[in-house]
């Protein structure tokens, strides 16, 4: 390792991972990519808070885990080419939309790889492979069913069941219809360069290329999508950013039909179960039923959200838009 290199320890399949990867690539950050596999596992352990990936390993031994927080303490020392636009409005925008890719998108991404036997399988070799790039057919084939049989189960995480199945995988539909129409006219969210929503929502978007069944939906349905995600694997800037006036006729919808009426609402709900020390919660989601276990995390990044909105002085335009939106309610309620 270089004394000023980074290194990056992830999975292809993990996109969080993917997304600090784009990132670094993007702001020309010196990093070693190395792959979380039984070969580097002991490393990995020695220095892993959490027993997740990404982590970050700094050349003097300092780590950082969790993508948001890597991807804010790089900006400080990592200023150009900018991360959001110069827009407060815009990048408050971006900030919203990269937590729904990390909250809610993720749960598509993982549903999908976990719910039919074909992606199981998939999945669970190519997992296999990237763990133990170096295991014979036996071994593979082993590692593979354990790593489903553990994976499975943990569908519940992401609220992904019989009942909740069918919203899960309408929420990404009318996702790619959105995120198509949007990215027909522009190369990026914002314009002609990626902002950091752009960082979170395409590694989720992604992991679905890595599944055969949202892999067929989205070769068959988006190109849009395709060149996206792959301009994001290695981004280039250069492009300007555009004014609102311009992204709003296919943002806004997109905004307003994915994060107003089922990111926030399922956020909202979520909070109030965690507040309530409740391990559950349900709500109605376009018109069904949607239940699942409480997610401690997901409380405490709608709070940053509304702690963001906050201090941004001018934020006329902005709450306009949000309040088009319906999004507003939810940032503005405190937190009790
Ligand atoms: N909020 C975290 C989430 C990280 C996360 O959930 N990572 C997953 C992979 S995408 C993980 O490490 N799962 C356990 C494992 O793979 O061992 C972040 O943004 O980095």
């Amino acid at each position: 390792m270089s004394d000023q290199q980074y290194v990056l320890f992830g999975s292809e399949y993990s996109p969080f991972s993917v997304k600090v990867r784009s990132y670094f690539r993007y702001k020309n950050i010196p990093h070693e990519w190395r792959p979380r596999t039984i070969d580097t596992m002991a490393e990995f352990k020695k220095y892993a808070k959490l027993p997740l990936i990404p982590l970050v390993l700094g050349p003097d031994e300092t780590v950082w885990q969790d993508s948001t927080p890597i991807i804010e303490t790089f900006e400080e020392k990592y200023t150009d080419p900018a991360l959001q636009p110069p827009s407060e409005t815009l990048a408050f925008l971006s900030c919203l939309i990269e937590d729904y890719g990390d909250e809610w998108v993720n749960k598509p991404m993982f549903h999908y790889r976990w719910w039919r036997s074909e992606d199981q399988e998939a999945v669970s070799n190519g997992l296999a492979q990237a763990n133990n790039p170096r295991g014979d057919r036996e071994a593979l084939d082993q590692l593979a069913d354990s790593i489903r049989t553990r994976m499975v189960p943990r569908l519940r995480f992401v609220g992904s069941n019989e009942k909740t199945k069918d919203v899960i995988e309408a929420s990404l539909d009318s996702l790619l219809t959105l995120l198509g129409a949007h990215l027909k006219s522009r190369k990026y969210l914002f314009g002609g360069r990626p902002a950091l929503a752009d960082f979170g929502l395409f590694a989720q978007i992604y992991g679905c290329l890595q599944q055969p069944t949202t892999a067929a939906i989205l070769q068959q349905g988006f190109p849009e999508i395709t060149d996206w995600i792959d301009r994001m694997l290695d981004p280039v800037g250069g492009g300007n950013w555009e004014d609102w006036p311009t992204l709003a006729p296919t943002l806004e919808p997109l905004i307003r039909a994915q994060i107003g009426d089922i990111y926030l609402p399922w956020s909202l709900a979520n909070e109030a179960a965690v507040q309530a020390g409740e391990e559950a919660f349900s709500l109605q989601l376009m018109q069904q039923d949607f239940g699942q276990q409480t997610v401690k995390y997901a409380a405490k990044s709608l709070q940053a959200l509304r702690s963001r909105l906050a201090v941004i002085e001018d934020r006329q335009e902005l709450e306009k838009i949000l309040r088009d939106c319906r999004c507003l309610q939810p940032l503005l309620t405190p937190s009790s």
